[in-house]
């Protein structure tokens, strides 16, 4: 193991699940609104949502219901082009569920976001979503102004492969022209932890409703939520810190402990 002493350069940021809880109230929604106008009597429902995300990228999860649970659709000869058309429609919900406001940003980050704008270090996305989710999600908690603190969005289909595959974060590192080591990845499930990982990314990880009880071996910290000041994290796992809430001190902490 190389130690080394670098200054923090970069966070880079999952989505789903660590910027907002958007899969229960805003993807699972979305989807069933789709279903319903495509005339499916396909329901998700909370307990099978939660099963479904192990497959990450919507499209993908479609195709695994398909395969599961409708798999006379296989023989439909232009199954890629029906799913590209539902998943389309599915985002247009969810833009719109965005728009509505009914999603607010986890505790503690729009304050991360605003000291690390402060003290320079750069802010990225990195996630299976689609862009125009990102952007709705961006626009609605942040404001429209907010997409251009980022200094690279990385996003659905950029890559071929998605989570937990290290393909999204090595392609926001390249863009971002930093090395994994002067960078940390924030996430909140075991297929994002695997994939800024494998991307040699020490990675905070913050728990959702969905991602609970997921196995977090390999990350350097895992907490409850980034914290207010008032409203301190629960340390989950991790090197103790004296730190109530997830700030620049701390995230440097983490990148000169140890690096992979
Ligand atoms: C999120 C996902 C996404 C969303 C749906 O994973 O898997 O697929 O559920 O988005 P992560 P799309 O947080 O690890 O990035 O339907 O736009 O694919
Ligand atoms: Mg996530």
């Amino acid at each position: 193991m190389n130690t080394h002493n670098n200054k923090l350069q970069a966070v880079l940021f999952d989505v789903d699940g660590t910027l907002a809880d958007t899969e229960q109230d805003g993807h699972r929604v979305a989807f069933n609104a789709a279903f319903r106008q495509f005339g499916l009597d396909w329901s998700w429902d909370i307990e099978l949502y939660g099963d479904l995300l192990q497959i990450t990228g919507g499209k993908e999860r479609i195709r695994h219901y398909i395969e599961r649970f409708d798999p006379s659709r296989l023989n439909q000869n232009d199954l890629a082009d029906w799913i590209a058309g539902l998943h389309k429609t599915k985002t247009k919900y969810f833009e719109a569920l965005m728009e509505s406001g009914s999603i607010p940003l986890r505790p503690g980050v729009a304050r991360l976001i605003q000291e690390l704008r402060q003290q320079n270090v750069k802010i990225a996305i990195a996630t299976t979503t689609t862009m125009e989710n990102v952007v709705a999600l961006l626009k609605s908690t942040l404001g429209e102004a907010s997409l251009d603190w980022f200094a690279v969005i990385g996003a659905g289909d950029i890559v071929p492969a998605k989570k937990p595959a290290p393909d999204i974060y090595l392609w926001v590192l390249d863009q971002l022209q930093l090395p994994a080591h002067q960078c940390i990845a924030i996430e909140d499930s075991e297929n994002g932890l695997h994939s800024a990982v494998s991307a040699n990314l020490q990675t905070l990880i913050t728990v959702s409703g969905y991602t609970l009880s997921q196995n977090f071996d390999g990350a350097a910290v895992v907490l409850s939520d980034l914290g207010e000041p008032d409203k301190p994290f629960t340390q989950i796992s991790g090197k103790p810190t004296a730190e109530k809430c997830v700030n620049h001190t701390m995230l440097s902490q983490l990148l000169s402990v140890q690096s992979r």
